[in-house]
């Protein structure tokens, strides 16, 4: 049996308090559908660029979570080729000329699990023992095997970062936290389009004394790690 280790981390709206032995790093949805030029957000109207800036900081913390032998969990949002488990409603949503499904400028279909589009950025490529969870959904619980990944590992406390921080961060938190996970997102290795959601997001998390959980900058959860 595990020694208990307890390590805490300097967060807001209190310190936060973890053993990395019952600690996942989660990586929501750093595809390139999401974060290059050409991809499912760019064709929706959005700045790639600032999605960008979270690329370094996961690096990091992903590097510092492998040092320490920590589970990581990497996912994916998208579709069977064959869209069964799309619903209508999201494959019509946006009224856009190409959508979910269909071949875009990267060459390849959007958010179609095997195509290049879909898969993750090379930056933060999972390595052997990583499990991927491909999600049909925005959030990483519904209708996968995360829980019992989670459960099996003897998992209490997530780390999530990714993209982006108000859709698929934040819908992943708050499922993780009905689930009776303690979660910290990790502000600056995650990343929106829109700045001002950027900021209400994770502003929403820590409020009223972290009603979804804990938010700490990546630099603070490297130390910890260390
Ligand atoms: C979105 C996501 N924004 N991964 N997906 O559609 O947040």
């Amino acid at each position: 049996m595990n020694n208990l280790i307890h390590k805490v981390i300097n967060a807001e709206p209190y310190p936060f308090a973890f053993d990395p032995n019952t600690s996942a790093l989660i990586i929501i949805d750093m595809q390139r559908d999401f974060l290059e030029e050409g991809g499912f957000g760019a064709m929706l109207g959005n700045d790639v660029s600032l999605l960008r800036s979270a690329i370094e900081p996961c690096r990091a913390v992903l590097d510092a979570a492998r040092a320490c032998n920590m589970l990581i969990i990497h996912t994916r949002e998208g579709h069977r080729p064959d869209l069964s488990d799309c619903p209508q409603s999201k494959k019509e949503r946006g009224n856009l000329s190409v959508g979910i499904g269909d071949v875009g400028p990267l060459g390849s279909r959007i958010l179609i699990r095997g195509e290049a589009a879909h898969d993750i950025i090379p930056e933060l490529y999972p390595i052997d023992g990583e499990p991927i969870i491909d999600k049909p959904g925005k959030g990483a619980f519904y209708q996968t095997d995360l829980a019992l990944i989670l459960q099996n590992n003897h998992i209490k406390t997530l780390f999530v970062c990714g993209v982006t921080t108000e859709v698929c961060v934040h819908t992943t938190v708050r499922e993780a936290n009905d689930r009776g996970y303690e979660a910290l997102v990790i502000a600056d290795a995650t990343g929106s389009y829109f700045p001002e959601f950027q900021r209400v997001a994770l502003d929403m998390i820590k409020a009223q004394g972290g009603i979804f959980g804990w938010v700490a900058n990546s630099d603070a959860v490297i130390k910890a790690l260390a």
